[in-house]
């Protein structure tokens, strides 16, 4: 794959916020936002200062920090919420509002236009108090409401200042290669804006509800979005979002994007998971405990030759090292490797089969035995005498 001009938004404390019983005190919001910052996020989504004085005081702390990440804030279409905002010195503002005839009917009991006169007058507004803003408008659920309200609306945003379209799927609905997916969307998006002469950068928020956020959201690059939106741990409403780390790998990986600290993903990742009380899944990509880690012997055969046998992604990469794991499924490679890697090399073969044994036998009681253990395992193993031949 070629090389692509990406930038990404993350909303852990926003979006990520949005997960039931999450919320993080204003100095581990500071914490995550030096680490996100550190690692070379572009945008850090730090909340919607009106929802709380809290949230509102945590916004403009962040936003008067010397980070190189621009440091933004969500509003609704609201003077009141944008004046908050701007009061805090964001550099980026996110306004959303929805443009489906059933919800402006249904819940505000609005029609399109009066929607887009309040989008448009928050724009202008917010746009006219501070020039050098960066403004994104989001229409909301924009994948399931009518393509021809997003487009007028969209449009009408950019003319009166909008510089980011983000594209929205608010409930986790595209699914790629069936008839609704991100690609056809911001192609036609995008087809639509150059035909009017307008050249807006288009952000994509996909959540995860059929497990396909991420997938959505290479689509949408592929499409020629400009701005991916994800969170730590997914965090987000219901099923959340885009994963950051999974999202920062695969550009790396797969799209020759260089210059994120990848290497601090593991401290955001324990960070994040601590204070939203929710864990790192062991088999989790890239972060989890398992993500490194060969298990049957047949595999850590191989891998103790050579590794990529069995990895297509090199831990280091990430600041990881690989593992053996030592349980029933152990041959006398991942004994060896691991004994390697506690220091002792010099064991006669026959010890070296009695540690394997001891290991399977552990293995089998449903345990995996943990480094620290291999030493005294090794130690009762020179002890042990085979009585019953
Ligand atoms: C929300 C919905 C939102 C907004 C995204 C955005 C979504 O929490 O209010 O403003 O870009 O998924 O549509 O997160
Ligand atoms: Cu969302």
């Amino acid at each position: 794959m070629g090389t692509v001009n990406i930038k990404i938004l993350d909303s852990t404390l926003r979006e990520g916020e949005q997960t039931p019983g999450v919320y993080f005190d204003s100095h581990i919001k500071l914490a995550i936002a030096e680490l996100l910052d550190e690692i070379g996020i572009d945008i850090i989504e730090t909340g919607h200062p009106a929802v709380t004085d809290e949230i509102y005081s945590t916004v403009k702390m962040l936003a008067g920090k010397q980070f190189k990440s621009v440091i933004g804030a969500h509003a609704r279409s609201v003077r009141k919420d944008i004046e908050l905002a701007l009061d805090c010195g964001v550099g980026f503002l996110g306004i959303f509002y929805c443009v489906s005839d059933e919800r402006l009917n249904g819940v505000f009991k609005k029609d399109l236009q009066d929607a887009i006169e309040k989008i448009v007058t928050s724009i202008e507004f917010a746009k006219k108090e501070n020039p050098g803003l960066l403004i994104r408008y989001t229409p909301e659920d924009t994948v399931r409401s009518e393509y021809k309200n997003v487009i007028t609306a969209a449009v009408a945003a950019v003319e009166a200042g909008a510089d980011i379209i983000s594209i929205a799927d608010t409930t986790g609905f595209m699914v790629p290669g069936t008839s609704k997916n991100m690609y056809d969307y911001v192609t036609r998006l995008k087809e639509d804006f150059d035909k009017r002469s307008l050249n807006p950068l288009i952000a994509v928020h996909c959540h995860n509800d059929r497990g396909l956020a991420l997938a959505n959201a290479l689509d949408a690059l592929r499409g020629g979005a400009n701005i991916i939106d994800a969170s730590v741990l997914g965090l987000g409403e219901r099923a959340g979002i885009v994963d950051l780390a999974q999202l920062l790998a695969v550009l790396t990986l797969e799209y020759n994007i260089t210059g994120w600290k990848l290497d601090k993903l593991s401290d955001l990742y324990n960070l994040v998971s601590t204070h939203s009380g929710v864990p790192v899944p062991v088999n989790s990509p890239i972060v989890g405990k398992n993500a490194f880690t060969h298990c049957a012997g047949v595999h850590t055969h191989a891998a103790a030759i050579n590794p990529m046998h069995y990895e297509s992604i090199n831990p280091e990469l990430f600041g990881k090292e690989r593992h053996f794991a030592l349980d029933h499924m152990s041959g006398i490679a991942s004994v060896r490797f691991a004994l390697k890697q506690v220091g002792i090399s010099d064991l006669e073969p026959e010890t070296e089969l009695l540690v394997l044994e001891r290991i399977k036998s552990i293995g089998q009681r449903g345990r995996i035995v943990e480094l620290s253990e291999l030493p005294h395992i090794v130690e009762t193993s020179k002890h042990y005498k085979r009585i019953i031949k």
